[in-house]
């Protein structure tokens, strides 16, 4: 009998998707969006409305393998889960018997958003270890400090409340690429007689939808806010009494705003002055006035400044008081659940080490893996990521993962770039073959899911492998033998207002279950009087560090290199994939094979559309197809990203251009701040 049965898009995805998929004879038919979900309201992205093409392909990793060839060449020959896990074992223990428990590094990211897939049994066997901690830094770690030192809190305005907006601001926001479940309630709006602009150095999908679209120079976000601030202050047009209120600090921001002058800032931003003044003052005059911010603008050397200095103007303008008002980065922090009962931190105690182990910053592997000492990192366990094609600096990165003493294990659903790189290589289930609770960072609602589909071959989840390994490892704490309800259950256990009171049950039952942030079904109003997470419980201006200073890596960073590499590189999201995941599909490669540039740049290169292109700087080099059209202004280039390196010429993608440089807070890479020059490519 055919039936209808519940999931959860498992994707590093702001909407977290609740789902329905057709299954007929343990086999899955048709997927589509819950139209009970609020938020995905019954229909799917375009890359997951084929995912079941994804779970059926013909190029999933069904069996455990041993590496045949060089690392990077791909050659394996399958093996047994018990010879693979034997292996692994032996090689962890030696390893960390001879180098200290340090050197062994596990790498993972946004494969799964899962609690327990992607922050469940492998934290608790990388903490027993002893092995090295990861700061997962790759891609929200810069908004993440902006955002904290402003509100305090990571959450802001909920989606449902787009619709009461009069004026959106996507600022640095693809929504519909990359949060495509926001746009219906911004049609809404629009339908009401909302207006959408959009800023960004990219004239993406949005943006060419929007009634508006400012092209800022990647990086100058910080100017633009400080500017918009100058004109709302300097116009009377800000919320005394909300700023009197719930801020500290407004008369130093008073007077830091003072110093951005609409000229100073329109040479800063690329923004004329008159469109900049005419922005400010819509943006505190149309009410309720809503930024959309997202992570692409703080993947800049300066991400984490931007950040804040944004998520200062709502509570300028006392937008947060007002439905369809504020602002949003992310949802996540809104879940507060117990993560320590999940992840057991405490059991780096009773490693060989005795006390927490080090940090190591994904964003920086190059250097970890080449350059790292005390120890150096000899092992590598990588799952729900692909660092050869995703982390910047690539050169680095692959000579790092091709050095023959590095003992690397990957555990992923297909053959990717990092895959051909691992020693042993595991088979992994999807999120339709295994159970996990999934938070959001696009929405308010905690969900649960079931497998629906058999697991093929002889696939496992990261849950079931790193129990099996804790067991082969001697570690006899009973956490290691949780079910996974068992470990949902810890991770519910939680006093925290917002999800205080959930339970196992309800999840199963319901599927989703909004967090308790409003009484009784009303609409979410984070900050609308006060209650800022900061120490004061404000929102602080603290204008003194308040202040813009361009990136290195950008038209007004270093003389030198500058002259050297004219054009500034963005390479944000492609709009139907997500990030690396879908590399190995040939229209995905298609799209991320692109360079936009602007006609005039193409010009004085003497570069024709469709021609094959070299892009390249000091740290490397790749080739795109060169698509000469007006979604960027002279002197930016764009790629959307993220391609497989071994579907490229010469095994590059453009993060052989990206640098290893963080971001001012947090640790972040800083993708979007990238000098490059571009030339008509001989082959
Ligand atoms: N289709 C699709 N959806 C995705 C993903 C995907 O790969 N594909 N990836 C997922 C992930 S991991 C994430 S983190 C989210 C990210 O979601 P977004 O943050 O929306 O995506 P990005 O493409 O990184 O960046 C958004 C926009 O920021 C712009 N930008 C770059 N530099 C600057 C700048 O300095 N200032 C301003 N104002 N804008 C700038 C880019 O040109 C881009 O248009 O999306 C998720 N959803
Ligand atoms: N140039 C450039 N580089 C970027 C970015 C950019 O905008 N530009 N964006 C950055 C950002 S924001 C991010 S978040 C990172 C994303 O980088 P990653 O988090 O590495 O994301 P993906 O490339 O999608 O790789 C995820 C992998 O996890 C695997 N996977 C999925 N589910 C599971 C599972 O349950 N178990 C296991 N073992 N594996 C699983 C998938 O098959 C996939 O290969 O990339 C960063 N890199
Ligand atoms: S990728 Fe995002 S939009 Fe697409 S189904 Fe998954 S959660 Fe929904
Ligand atoms: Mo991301």
């Amino acid at each position: 009998m055919p039936e209808t049965l519940h999931s959860v898009c498992a994707l590093d995805c702001p909407d977290a998707c609740g789902l329905l998929i057709n299954v007929e004879n343990g086999a899955g038919r048709r997927l589509r969006g819950d139209p009970e979900h609020p938020v995905t309201r019954g229909f799917l992205c375009g890359k997951v409305a084929r995912y079941l093409e994804r779970e059926y392909s013909p190029d999933r990793l069904l069996y455990p393998q041993r590496r045949l060839g060089a690392k990077g060449e791909g050659r394996f020959a399958r093996i047994s889960w018990e010879e693979a896990l034997d292996e692994i074992t032996a090689r962890l223990k030696s390893i960390a018997a001879a180098f200290g428990p340090e050197s062994i590094l596990p790498y993972s990211y946004g494969g799964s958003m899962g609690y327990l897939q992607g922050a469940g049994m492998d934290r608790r066997f990388f903490h027993r270890l002893g092995a090295s901690r990861l700061d997962r830094t790759i891609c929200s770690a810069a908004g993440g400090v902006g955002l904290t030192e402003s509100t305090g809190f990571k959450y802001g305005t909920e989606p449902e409340q787009f619709r009461h907006s009069k004026l959106i601001l996507a600022w640095g926001a693809n929504i519909l690429g990359t949060n495509v479940h926001l746009w219906p309630f911004i049609v809404e709006a629009r339908r009401s007689g909302a207006r959408l602009y959009t800023i960004d150095p990219h004239r993406n999908r949005t943006g060419e939808l929007a009634d508006r679209h400012f092209f800022i120079n990647p990086g100058s976000d910080t100017a633009l806010a400080l500017g918009m601030m100058h004109v709302i202050i300097g116009e009377n047009l800000y919320d005394a009494d909300y700023v009197a209120r719930y801020t500290s600090g407004f008369e130093a921001l008073r007077e830091r705003a003072a110093q951005y002058s609409p000229e100073r800032v329109a040479a800063m931003t690329g923004i004329a002055k008159d469109e900049m003044i005419q922005l400010a003052r819509e943006y505190a005059t149309v009410r309720p006035a809503v930024i959309r911010l997202n992570y692409g603008l703080q993947r800049s050397e300066r991400g984490a400044m931007a950040v804040r200095a944004i998520s200062l103007l709502p509570a300028l303008t006392g937008s947060w008081k007002e439905a369809g008002g504020g602002a949003v980065l992310s949802t996540s922090g809104a879940f507060q659940l117990n993560r320590a009962a999940l992840e057991r931190p405490d059991l780096q105690l009773q490693s060989s080490l005795g006390r927490e182990a080090r940090t190591v910053n994904m964003s920086q592997l190059g250097l970890a893996l080449n350059e790292l000492k005390n120890p150096p990192v000899k092992a590598l366990v990588v799952y729900n990521s692909n660092p050869a094609a995703i982390a910047p600096n690539q050169n680095s990165v692959l000579k790092g993962l091709t050095r023959p003493d590095l003992f690397t294990v990957v555990l992923e659903q297909f053959q990717t770039d990092t895959a051909d790189h691992a020693d042993i290589l595991l088979p992994a289930t999807t999120f339709l073959e295994h159970t996990d609770v999934y938070f959001a960072y696009g929405h308010y609602y905690l969900q649960l899911a079931r497998p629906v589909l058999p697991a093929p071959g002889d696939t496992r989840s990261n849950v079931e492998v790193f129990r099996l390994l804790a067991q082969r490892m001697g570690f006899d704490d009973p956490c290691f033998r949780d079910s996974a309800d068992d470990m949902i259950r810890a991770l519910l256990d939680s006093d925290h207002p917002f999800v205080k009171g959930i339970t196992i049950e309800e999840l199963d039952r319901e599927h989703f279950v909004r967090l308790r942030v409003a009484h009784n079904g009303g609409a979410f109003l984070p900050f609308s009087a006060g209650g800022f997470g900061t120490a004061s419980g404000k929102c602080e201006f603290k204008a003194e560090t308040l202040e813009y200073t361009p990136p290195v890596e950008s038209r007004h960073g270093e003389q030198v290199l500058r002259e050297k590499y004219p054009l500034e590189l963005v390479s944000p999201k492609n709009d139907d994939s997500m990030n690396s995941t879908f590399g190995y599909r040939p229209d995905t490669d298609r799209q991320t094979s692109a360079l936009k540039i602007h006609e005039r740049d193409a010009l004085t290169r003497g570069i024709t559309h469709g021609d094959q292109v070299q892009i390249f700087n000091d740290r490397g080099s790749c080739l795109l197809i060169a698509k000469i059209d007006a979604s960027v202004a002279p002197g930016v280039v764009c790629a959307p990203s993220t391609r497989w390196a071994k579907n490229s010429p010469a095994f590059r993608n453009v993060n052989a251009l990206t640098s290893e440089r963080l971001t001012d807070k947090g640790g972040g890479p800083t993708f979007y701040s990238c000098l490059v020059q571009v030339e008509k490519s001989g082959d």
